[in-house]
């Protein structure tokens, strides 16, 4: 489970690692999303006045953060993928003006949500030349007031791109698609990059996603982090690692939080297999430390490239999030975005992000309303750091377990109903399944569901369902 900011700087005070880059560099890190929620909302593409709107939604139904999209001035197109080629760091994009972004991070602060903005430290654009959405013009190689020529890596490969994914120089020197790839290690790049990141800092943000940390040296991205005006904001590194030479995620868990992507495959083959019940020993797999961990169901890429979606069938999306949501590992992040038929539609409505009550609307999805999905933050909240208990399993699709005395979750991913009685550990009473609906004043607006003697006897689920009660939707 995240632990406390303070707790997470004593943990990692432990390392000696770490303890060597304190000293060097000052504390550059947060562990884990720091306060008491720490459920991060990925709002992708919403646009800031969009963004700012939807806080107050998102404070008031659990959530502690949204990351949003780059911020930066980006190259034009109707793609959602301009975004990361970067052109200037103006905060002006497809998103808003510098006004509509600082507009966003304090509407969101008085809802007591965090912003955490995409950050692309990585690379420039990718095409031979062209203008950016502020009106900058640049050439490949040549973004004038900014970069010259000799500020990018040319790795000595074909076409500069990364060939070899196992080589540790020509994934951090070469460029990624064509990507021009900065010189990380040189003083002036770092000093560019420090000014926008300050300059993020000054507009409130609380954090950032790194983009293509993979291909950013720790070493470098220590440079620049310690010299920012503002330490212990948190950090989740997109680092893509499912296992392979070259960079693994371990290697950037000193700068903060790391994205799990083998977490993202196992829910995919889980859900789409038909074999839950393997997702019981996750959190003995070897993997990331649960409070160095980012994790989630679905990120921007991985929606388009065959994973979980609100495409998938039988409410698989919805329960792998009821199982992210419950089961205690790692950071979570809900990612929430829009209905594309080809990989490159860019989102609808000029950005506005909208939506229904407990749905999306105009092409939006909002899967962070869903009833699951928001009932499954407060339940994430209410248990905290409450122990994983109780655990059974009916065939291999079916899963039930407890979070200490406070919460208990059956999901179904099944066909066929299971029935069974299940021990909740949960004290005798009624309570709100917070799957279907949720407590409204001395009623449930989904099922109601009664524990006796701390079991739910003879209690049947129906198939591609999941139920989930904790003491803070008791009647
Ligand atoms: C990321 N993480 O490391 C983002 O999560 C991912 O969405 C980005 O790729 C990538 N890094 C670069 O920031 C996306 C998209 C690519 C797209 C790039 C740049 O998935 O398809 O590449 O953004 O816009 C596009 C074209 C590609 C072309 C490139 C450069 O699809 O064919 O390469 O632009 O012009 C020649
Ligand atoms: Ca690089």
């Amino acid at each position: 489970m995240p632990s406390t900011f303070l707790h997470s700087l004593l943990a990692a005070a432990s390392f000696s690692s770490v303890a060597l880059a304190a000293s060097a560099y000052g504390v550059i890190q947060a562990r884990s999303t720091p306060g008491s929620k720490h459920v991060i909302a990925n709002l992708f593409q919403w646009n800031w006045d969009s963004v700012a709107n939807e806080c107050a939604w998102l404070g008031k139904n659990g959530y502690g953060f949204v990351q949003v999209s780059p911020a930066n001035e980006h190259i034009q197109g109707s793609q959602w993928w301009t975004d990361y080629q970067v052109v200037s760091y103006k905060i002006q994009s497809k998103r808003g003006s510098e006004a509509q972004f600082k507009n966003m991070v304090n509407a969101c602060q008085t809802a007591g949500v965090g912003v955490i903005v995409d950050i692309i430290w990585n690379h420039m654009a990718g095409i031979d030349s062209g203008t950016g959405v502020a009106g900058s013009s640049f050439t490949h190689y040549n973004y004038p007031n900014i970069y010259t020529q000799d500020d990018f890596h040319y790795c000595g490969q074909p076409g500069n791109d990364i060939q070899n994914w196992s080589d540790t120089f020509q994934l951090q020197n070469c460029e990624l698609a064509n990507l021009a790839d900065l010189k990380t290690e040189s003083s002036k790049v770092r000093t560019t990059l420090i000014n926008h990141t300050n300059k993020l800092i000054d507009l409130g943000v609380a954090g950032f996603r790194v983009d293509a940390s993979k291909h950013v040296a720790v070493a470098d991205q220590k440079a620049i982090m310690s010299k920012l005006k503002k330490q212990g904001l948190y950090y989740t590194h997109e680092v893509v690692y499912e296992g392979g030479g070259g960079v693994t995620s371990y290697d950037y868990t000193s700068i903060g939080d790391v994205q799990e992507f083998r977490y993202v495959t196992l829910m995919r083959d889980a859900f789409n297999n038909g074999n839950i019940a393997q997702l019981q020993g996750l959190k003995d797999k070897g993997w990331l430390a649960s409070n160095k961990a980012n994790v989630f169901v679905a990120n921007h890429d991985r929606e388009r490239g065959g994973y979980l979606s609100y495409k998938s069938p039988s409410n698989r999306y919805a329960l792998a999030h009821a199982f992210s949501l419950s089961y205690p590992y790692g950071t979570p992040t809900v990612f929430s975005g829009y209905s594309f038929n080809n990989n490159d539609d860019g989102a609808p409505t000029g950005n506005y992000g909208t939506c229904n009550s407990n749905s999306g609307a105009n092409g939006w999805q909002c899967q962070h309303r869903w009833t699951s999905i928001a009932g499954m933050v407060a339940f994430y909240n209410k248990v905290g750091t409450a122990a994983l208990a109780n655990w059974t399993q009916g065939n291999n699709n079916q899963i039930a377990y407890g979070r200490g005395n406070v919460g208990y979750v059956i999901i179904n991913n099944g066909d066929a109903a299971w029935a069974k009685t299940f021990t909740t550990g949960l004290a005798d009473g009624k309570y709100c399944d917070v799957y279907s609906g949720k407590k409204s004043g001395t009623t449930c607006t989904g099922k109601t569901v009664t524990v006796k003697s701390g079991k739910l006897t003879g209690y049947s689920v129906p198939g591609h369902t999941a139920v989930a009660i904790h003491t803070g939707a008791k009647l």
